[in-house]
């Protein structure tokens, strides 16, 4: 039919120029386009089906065959809500109307406890290897929109969502974040950032984090914890300065180690946490983030943290994150409540527990039963979560396979999103064994290290060393007797060069001298030394390759993520935008008759179904039918297999 129509048109069958002709016949060109977006996805459809998912670090399909139900919500007087409708006004007025600073003043003064949703960002990364999708994330944001509409912040970006969006899903992480901007009006958007590594593990020149700050803003972000992973002040400010100038609300965050309350822990002691905060407190940020991504603040640890900072800084926010991985999450949230903690992070309760945040409904239920109430409604909570326990389904082939707490965490302190994934390399080694000796072996190395703040990347230093060791059989005391003529993963040269910046205490000696040899030590701030990126030089050259479309956010993405967003780009252009497709057909192949749909545009639906898989030809493809709106459709797709 669509070649019927072209040559209906004159100007295409005498042959006159391409150009005009799409000028003068614009509907005709927009179905071209339409076609030519359908074939390709058919084209991905059509390579799972014969190859199956190519997506890395899935095992298996999903054990989820049905569309996930959206929530179905009530007003308070038990009338089921139209979660299309304009939702309640929550925090993002009070920000938007006041200010950053007017809203850290109106949230230090509220009397409850304010929570954070990690759904969207760290349970998922911490539970299902980041691999959520912005469909699943769209699908369910009405309805958050509402239900959570008196939360503090949804915590949407940032972190490996960055990356992974581009890497593995591919996808656009601004996209997302536009996307869901949209939908939730209401609740104030948080992400996290890296300091002075924005969303990449490494240094960045100072020019691209203030660019990706500014356009984040621009795109609908609000509130940013900044960390970093050595808790190295003048990496942070960098990224206290870039928040600041893009209009955001600061939310600087110190990163727990080790253990306030134990006395033989004597290096991260209260004093060093007080002391940090001032630092902190000094470059004029509006909120402080208590970030415990290990778990290992314990209820007694912390109600002497965040009493002593509350009295020290009366006027400060604080917001308390943690991992429930040894089990002890709601009694530690609790507890920093109870000492004046404003924000507690959570996560819907079938996205939560173990490496992930507490349980929300868990803290909820307990916080109302005290003056600290947080004025989310328990039905909601129970609602969103329905839609979360079919989503973890959707998800199962990303579970790391957590089975229980792990106390063992206060001795290796491996943060949340990192266990997991240090969980799941051991399991696909297949060795039993495997996973205690990296756990012993990744508090060795940390030891060597000089007993670090671990969370992304340092965490990856002292993983990359752990596994190194485990696999080269070496103690403690071989690393040490060694160095010298050992070969280190990069990431733990480097990091003793100084690329990550300064620890707490220095590089223990004659280790790094031994290990980095004769490549030059950094001292100080590792950006310092970069170049600015020439970010409009990146633009032209994008333009170039990739046409008139490259956005400025597409320049951050290129300027983060250079081989990752070529090779992301690499696959939009074979395949168009692949966000589109329901997760589950993403993933695993439909049977043969089975009718799905995809909305590659607001009212652009394409109705498809699998006809039938062809034999493989002398060429080594295999012919894949499909009917696509009723029309026969087959697309010719190489076996790899
Ligand atoms: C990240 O940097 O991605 C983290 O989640 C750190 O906890
Ligand atoms: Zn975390």
């Amino acid at each position: 039919p669509f070649l019927q129509r072209l040559v209906t048109y004159d100007t295409f069958m005498t042959g006159n120029c391409w150009t005009t002709f799409i000028d003068d016949t614009p509907d005709l060109f927009e179905l071209v386009q339409y076609q030519n977006r359908a074939q390709r996805m058919l084209g991905y459809l059509g390579d799972v089906v014969v190859n199956g998912s190519q997506v890395k670090g899935q095992v298996g399909e999903p054990t989820y065959k049905q569309e996930i139900d959206i929530p179905t919500l009530s007003d308070p007087q038990g009338k089921q809500l139209d979660v299309n409708s304009p939702a309640p006004d929550g925090w993002r007025k009070v920000l938007l109307d006041q200010g950053p600073a007017g809203f850290a003043k109106s949230v230090r003064a509220h009397p409850g406890v304010l929570i954070m949703d990690t759904t969207w960002r760290d349970a998922h990364q911490s539970l299902l290897a980041t691999r959520v999708r912005t469909i699943d994330l769209l699908r369910v944001a009405n309805a958050t929109a509402h239900g959570l509409s008196n939360a503090f912040s949804l915590e949407c970006w940032g972190g490996a969502t960055f990356d992974v969006a581009m890497r593995f899903l591919h996808e656009d992480p601004w996209d997302r974040l536009t996307k869901l901007r949209k939908s939730v009006p209401n609740i104030p958007f948080q992400m996290l950032l890296r300091g002075a590594n924005a969303v990449g593990y490494t240094s960045y020149p100072d020019n691209v984090v203030y660019e990706f700050c500014d356009k984040a803003v621009k795109a609908g972000m609000d509130i940013f914890r900044i960390f970093d992973s050595l808790n190295y002040v003048e990496n942070m400010k960098l990224g206290i300065d870039a928040v600041k100038k893009a209009g955001g609300v600061i939310e600087a965050s110190i990163c727990y180690t080790g253990d306030v309350s134990d006395p033989k822990k004597t290096k991260y002691n209260l004093e060093y946490y007080v002391d940090l905060t001032q630092q902190l407190v000094n470059e004029g940020i509006h909120i402080l983030g208590i970030k415990d991504m290990a778990g290992l603040l314990k209820p007694t640890a912390a109600t002497l943290l965040v009493s002593t900072l509350r009295e020290k800084f009366p006027d400060l926010p604080i917001h308390m994150h943690t991992h429930d991985t040894a089990g002890t999450g709601v009694a530690s949230m609790m507890a920093a409540a109870a000492a004046g903690a404003d924000i507690i992070d959570a996560a819907i309760d079938s996205m939560s527990g173990m490496t992930s945040q507490p349980a929300m409904g868990a803290l909820v239920a307990a916080l109302e039963q005290t003056n600290m109430g947080t004025g989310i409604n328990m039905e909601n909570i129970h609602a969103l979560n329905s839609y979360w326990e079919q989503a973890r389904l959707l998800y199962s082939c990303f579970e790391a396979n957590v089975k229980s707490a792990d106390s063992g965490v206060y001795d290796h302190e491996m943060p949340g999103g990192q266990y997991t994934n240090l969980m799941f390399q051991a399991q696909q080694l297949g060795l039993g064994t495997q996973w205690a000796q990296i756990k012993k072996a990744y508090a060795e190395a940390n030891k060597l290290c000089g007993n670090l703040v671990k969370v992304t990347p340092s965490s990856k230093v002292v993983g990359d060393l752990a596994q190194f060791m485990v696999s080269n059989s070496l103690t403690g005391q071989d690393v040490i007797d060694r160095a010298s003529t050992l070969s280190f993963p990069t990431s733990v040269v480097e990091f003793f060069q100084g690329y990550l910046g300064q620890p707490y205490g220095g590089f223990p000696e004659p280790l790094r001298s031994n290990i980095i040899r004769d490549l030059p030590p950094i001292n100080g701030r590792p950006g310092a030394t970069l170049q600015p990126l020439d970010l409009a030089t990146l633009k032209t050259e994008l333009t170039t390759k990739y046409g008139s479309s490259i956005r400025d956010y597409d320049v951050i993405s290129a300027a983060l993520y250079p081989r990752v967003f070529a090779d992301y780009r690499d696959i939009v252009g074979q395949y168009g935008d692949l966000s589109v497709i329901p997760t589950r057909y993403f993933l695993s192949k439909p049977a043969i008759g089975e009718e799905f749909q995809v909305e590659i545009e607001e009212g652009k639906t394409l109705i498809i179904k699998l006809l039938a898989v062809g034999p493989l030809n002398p060429s080594g493809k295999r012919d894949v039918y499909f009917e696509l709106n009723g029309e026969a459709r087959v697309v010719g797709i190489h076996d790899t297999n």
